[in-house]
């Protein structure tokens, strides 16, 4: 199903007397107010290809209806959510659960819907039902050197998959751990799991990146090999300049300061980039901004900050992905919901004055520097938001744009009742 560009403008059209009021107020009190729309025009967050079913917990999952049933439909909804919030042109494909079988078809359906393909990612995770050996002692860190070369080759086999589709970047989750003190050689475990990535890392094109993601526990419950920053960055730097550490917000223990991580990786030129979504306990997958959305705008403060510190550009130069699971809610809203979340972190830290921020550190003037950041994070800047969605033809009120066109009963009619999407 395709979104219709001209409703688009119709339903914009009965919003706009209201919508110009606000945004000239917005105007007037945010200094470079157009480019830091052009910025936000520029910004795009992929959609990995396993977040547009329901997702569940070990107890259960409860399906929605018209969930997608294939590929290609799972790139129409990633379309259809592009095309009414035109911030999520991107999608990143999840292998063995969304295997292209046309290359070519699936590029021209990508390019038909305006969609770039994202990082690719690996399983070695879960056993696969024509696989020789289990994962279920680990992967890259397997004692046993054919378990490895398993996993290896299946990393080759995506990055394969990757370059046919004009991805550039290769993401790699382990679950890799023990469950058990003394289970594990530490030591060795590092050792394996470094030697296999380094044949990974081998395999990548020139112009690919590798990304190592770190997760503090689960499925391993006593130990994770790839467990935290520290030890994805020495990975990456022992794999060399094309390996980068890849922060997904639900990775850390409680309470981590994923600020100020954020801001020594980008120091060091090792961030890779990030998997969103918010959590309250652990690795609850919640929307983005839902529960913490100070933390991801100070998140987004630091990047910002650091980016223009490098002279990155912040559209580009990092890897921008949601990583949610959608229990409870309709997937595509849950999304549209996710990206405005992120989005308005991003437009706040943009409009922080940061002169005055440097001057109040440089200071040890707290209480202004803290100011400062609130005063911030309290202005309104959704109308700011949706004037940059305006501009490149997007819904200036995407849930309601969802709703009122019925979106989900057109998916439903489509796909029927009972339709299950890959992933987890
Ligand atoms: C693991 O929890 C993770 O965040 C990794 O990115 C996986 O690839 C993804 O979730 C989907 O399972
Ligand atoms: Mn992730």
């Amino acid at each position: 199903m395709l979104a219709d560009k001209n409703k688009i403008a119709e339903i914009n059209q009965s919003l706009l007397t209201e919508h110009r009021r606000r945004f000239e107020y917005a105007a007037s009190e945010v200094k470079n107010v157009e480019a830091i729309i052009q910025k936000l025009i520029d910004f795009n967050i992929a959609i990995p290809s396993w977040a547009l079913g329901t997702g569940g917990t070990r107890f259960g999952r409860f399906s929605g209806a018209g969930e997608p049933r294939s590929l290609e439909e799972k790139m129409e909804d990633i379309g259809l959510l592009h095309a009414i919030n035109q911030s999520s042109g991107a999608i990143s494909l999840h292998i063995p659960w969304d295997i292209p079988k046309d290359y070519k078809a699936i590029k021209f359906l990508a390019t038909q819907l305006g969609l770039k393909f994202d990082a690719v990612n690996s399983n070695t995770f879960q056993d696969q039902q024509d696989q020789e050996l289990s994962y279920k002692f680990g992967s890259l860190q397997h004692v046993d050197k054919a378990v490895r070369k398993q996993a290896i080759e299946h990393n080759i086999e995506v990055i394969k998959h990757g370059v046919e589709l004009g991805s550039e970047a290769l993401t790699v989750w382990l679950s890799d751990g023990s469950c058990f003190p003394g289970q594990l050689n530490f030591r060795k475990a590092f050792q394996n799991t470094l030697e296999s990535l380094q044949e990974i890392y081998a395999a990548l094109p020139d112009d690919w990146k590798l990304f190592v993601e770190y997760k503090a526990f689960e499925p391993n419950f006593y130990s994770m090999t790839v467990g935290d920053w520290g030890q994805s960055l020495l990975y990456a730097n022992k794999l060399g300049p094309k390996a980068y550490t890849l922060v997904d917000l639900g990775h850390h223990l409680p309470n981590a300061n994923i600020e100020q991580i954020v801001a020594l990786l980008l120091m060091e030129g090792k961030l890779a980039g990030f998997h969103f979504n918010d959590s309250k306990y652990g690795d609850d997958d919640l929307t983005a901004g839902s529960i913490k959305p100070y933390q991801l705008f100070l998140i987004f403060n630091e990047l910002v900050e650091g980016m223009d510190a490098r002279g990155m550009n912040h559209a580009t130069d990092l890897g921008w992905m949601i990583d949610a699971s959608h229990n409870v809610k309709d997937p595509l809203e849950d999304l549209l919901q996710s990206v405005e979340a992120i989005m308005l972190a991003y437009a706040h830290a943009l409009i922080v004055d940061r002169k005055k921020l440097n001057a109040a550190q440089e200071k040890n003037d707290v209480v202004a520097a803290q100011e400062i950041l609130q005063n911030t994070f309290r202005t309104d800047v959704r109308v700011i938001v949706a004037e940059a969605r305006l501009r490149s033809g997007g819904a200036l009120n995407p849930l309601q744009f969802f709703r009122e066109q019925k979106i989900r009963e057109q998916l439903i009619k489509e796909r029927g009742t009972k339709t299950v999407a890959t992933g987890l």
